[in-house]
């Protein structure tokens, strides 16, 4: 059995290459709620729907979120409402109305069924169930929690940013100074979360963002300590290639929180939790240091561009979590 701990665009084509590599129905998805957000009145859950659209194979290629063959006349008739009135996100009672977060017409339909659905009182895993199902899905794909867990991010200018108005307003293009998780004392992991990580064979922290991505996975009570204790089985794909993040802010977000943005530094990060650290070839040269932190390093592809390296970079991690099981 392989279990994911799983943010949103990285995470989702490691799962795809998983669906080649390992059975389906032996895969778990386990993912971050803490980018989930209302707007317009609707539930968004923007990485439990990147990884649900990717297994589908409705996943937009090119931004990686939403669906392809995506219209977007609902969000332009909202936009045309807003510029009409001079409503802009400038104002808090304009934020939502501005449409600075583009919402496809399809997409919408997951909104409101999700949204639906929990005004019924139907909690997110099953909705996910649901949803995931309808798309015919052969992985279990679990949000971490059914209870509010929302990553905040405060900006060295003192303001307080949810995570779409940092990544999508913001174009995350201000300094961040701390990084809150509000609800993580109170949050509990949805069913199947824990069983999920304790018997799998493999446990792969997937190349998402180690602060904003996995971060409010492992945040969750109960979580973190079932992977620890999960260690030797425990790989982790470094999200960092080369001193950077392939997609998104992982490495300005490291640095400006006080830690290395290199291999060495994701190494240091997850040293208390994981026992092997995969790295790209580009980081072949760093792999000593990464040992020095105590944590494994398995050097391959991790760039999941072509075909095929995916499923490759799951069979490698299968295989060092075999390997690092202590005889
Ligand atoms: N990302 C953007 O950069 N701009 C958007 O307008 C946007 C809309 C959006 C709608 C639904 C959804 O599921 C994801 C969306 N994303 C958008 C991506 C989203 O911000 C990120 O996928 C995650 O939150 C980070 O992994």
């Amino acid at each position: 059995m392989l279990t994911v701990l799983a943010g949103g665009v990285g995470a989702a084509r490691f799962l795809l290459g998983a669906l080649e590599a390992v059975d389906p129905a032996c895969t778990t998805a386990v993912v971050n709620v803490g980018d989930d957000t209302v707007l317009h009145g609707l539930e968004i859950s923007p990485d439990l729907d990147t990884v649900v659209y990717t297994l589908a194979g409705a996943i937009d290629p090119e931004r990686g979120w939403g669906l392809r063959d995506e219209t977007w006349r609902a969000v332009e008739q909202v936009r045309r409402y807003a510029e009409s009135a001079g409503v802009t996100a400038e104002d808090p009672s304009g934020n939502d109305a501005a449409g600075w977060f583009s919402l496809g017409d399809l997409d919408l339909g997951t909104h409101l069924y999700r949204t639906s659905r929990r005004r019924a009182g139907v909690p997110l895993s099953e909705v996910t169930r649901e949803v995931a199902a309808a798309w015919g899905l052969g992985p279990t794909i679990l949000p971490v929690t059914d209870d509010p867990l929302r990553t905040v991010l405060w900006t060295v200018d003192g303001r307080d940013l949810s995570f779409q108005e940092y990544f999508v307003r913001e174009r995350h293009d201000v300094a961040v100074e701390r990084v809150e998780l509000v609800g993580r004392e109170q949050a509990r992991p949805a069913p199947g979360v824990l069983e999920a990580i304790e018997q799998a064979e493999t446990v792969v922290v997937a190349p998402s963002n180690p602060v904003v991505s996995i971060g409010p996975v492992l945040a969750v009570p109960g979580v973190e300590d079932a992977v620890r204790a999960a260690r030797d089985r425990v790989v982790a794909v470094s999200p960092i290639v080369g001193g950077a993040a392939l997609k998104g802010p992982a490495d300005r977000l490291l640095r400006e929180l006080g830690h290395e943005s290199t291999v060495v530094g994701v190494a240091r990060w997850y040293a208390p939790l994981v026992g092997t650290l995969v790295v790209d070839h580009a980081d072949a040269h760093l792999a000593e240091q990464v040992e020095a932190e105590g944590v494994r390093c398995v050097v391959t592809d991790t760039v999941m561009g072509p075909p095929g390296v995916a499923a490759r970079l799951v069979r490698t991690c299968v295989d060092a979590a075999r390997d690092g099981v202590r005889p």
